[in-house]
C-alpha cells in the first residue's frame, strides 16, 4: 500500500469529479492516521496550485447526520478559499451527487491548541458566529464511505456559502436556534442549534483535541464549519433551496 498512490487516485477524482470505488475496501490495512495523512496531501497540492487555506470543518457531529451516513464519530476536513461561494448560484460543474445542509460557522481570532482546550477558551478566541450552507460531494460511488474513506476524501467537502452578517457568541440560545431547510418551497428539514453536540462549541473543542493528536491547531482568522444541524438534502439542477434561521438570517440559493 502507497499512500501517494491514494492521495493521487483520490485527488485525481476530487479534480474530475468522477465518483470511485472506496479505498477501504481495497486497502483494508489503511488507518484513520493514513487517511489524514492523505487529506494533508491533497490539501498540500491545492495550496502549491494557488489556493489558500481558510479553516476547518467538522463532520458528523449530529445526530441527523451520522444516523444518515452511517458513521458515528465526527471527523473534520480542510476548506479553502476556492470552495467558497460569493453568490446565491450553485453552479454544479464539478461536483458529483452534491448534498446541502445547514451549519453554524466559527470565526477564531486567537490560536486554538492543545487537549486542555475548554469551552471557555473556544468562547474568548471566537470573533462570532455565522450561519452557513455547505455542499458536500462524496467522491464515492452512491455517497457510501466509511470513517477512513471519507476522511480521506477530505470529509466530502466541495462548497460552503458563509451569511454576511456576524453575530456576537453571546447571543445564542442553542436550544431555540432553530433551523428550517426548504426544498422548491416544501419544508424539508428541521433542527436547532443544540443538536450540534449540544451546543456548537463543543464541536471547536473536539476539533481542537483532534488537531492536538496531529500537531495540528487553529490559527487566528481562521473559520470553523461546525458540521450539518439537519441531514444533507441532494439538489438537482433547477432546486430552489431556502434555509431560515430563526430570528437569524435567511440563506436561499438556487441550483443552475
Ligand atoms: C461527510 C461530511 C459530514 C457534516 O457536516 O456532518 C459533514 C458526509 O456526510 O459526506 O460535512
Ligand atoms: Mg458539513
Amino acid at each position: 500500500m502507497n499512500l501517494n498512490v491514494i492521495s493521487n487516485e483520490i485527488y485525481n477524482h476530487q479534480k474530475s469529479a468522477v465518483e470511485m470505488d472506496k479505498i477501504s475496501t481495497r486497502y483494508p490495512s489503511i488507518t484513520i492516521e493514513d487517511a489524514y495523512k492523505i487529506q494533508e496531501t491533497n490539501m498540500k497540492k491545492e495550496l502549491q496550485d494557488g489556493d489558500q487555506f481558510v479553516g476547518w470543518k467538522m463532520g458528523l457531529t449530529s445526530f441527523a447526520k451520522q444516523q444518515s451516513v452511517g458513521v458515528n464519530q465526527p471527523i473534520y476536513g480542510r476548506l479553502l478559499k476556492s470552495m467558497e461561494m460569493s453568490n446565491k448560484e450553485l453552479s454544479l460543474e464539478g461536483l458529483i451527487h452534491p448534498r446541502v445542509e445547514p451549519e453554524f460557522a466559527f470565526l477564531i481570532n486567537k490560536k486554538l491548541e492543545g487537549n486542555n482546550v475548554t469551552e471557555q477558551d473556544v468562547w474568548q478566541a471566537t470573533e462570532g458566529i455565522m450561519t452557513a450552507i455547505e455542499v458536500i460531494d462524496s467522491r464515492y460511488k452512491d455517497f457510501s464511505f466509511n470513517l477512513i474513506d471519507v476522511i480521506a476524501d477530505n470529509a466530502s467537502s466541495a462548497k460552503f456559502f458563509l451569511s454576511e452578517q456576524i453575530y456576537e457568541p453571546n447571543k445564542f440560545q442553542w436550544e431555540k436556534a432553530k433551523v428550517r431547510m426548504m426544498l422548491n418551497g416544501k419544508i424539508i428539514q428541521l433542527g436547532k442549534g443544540s443538536d450540534v453536540m449540544g451546543d456548537p462549541v463543543r464541536s471547536v473543542v473536539e476539533l481542537v483535541k483532534m488537531l492536538h493528536s496531529s500537531g495540528l491547531c487553529i490559527e487566528p482568522g481562521m473559520i470553523v464549519l461546525t458540521g450539518g444541524i439537519t441531514e444533507a438534502i441532494h439538489v438537482f439542477s433547477g432546486d430552489s433551496i431556502e434555509v431560515e434561521f430563526v430570528e437569524l438570517d435567511k440563506i436561499d440559493f438556487t441550483v443552475l
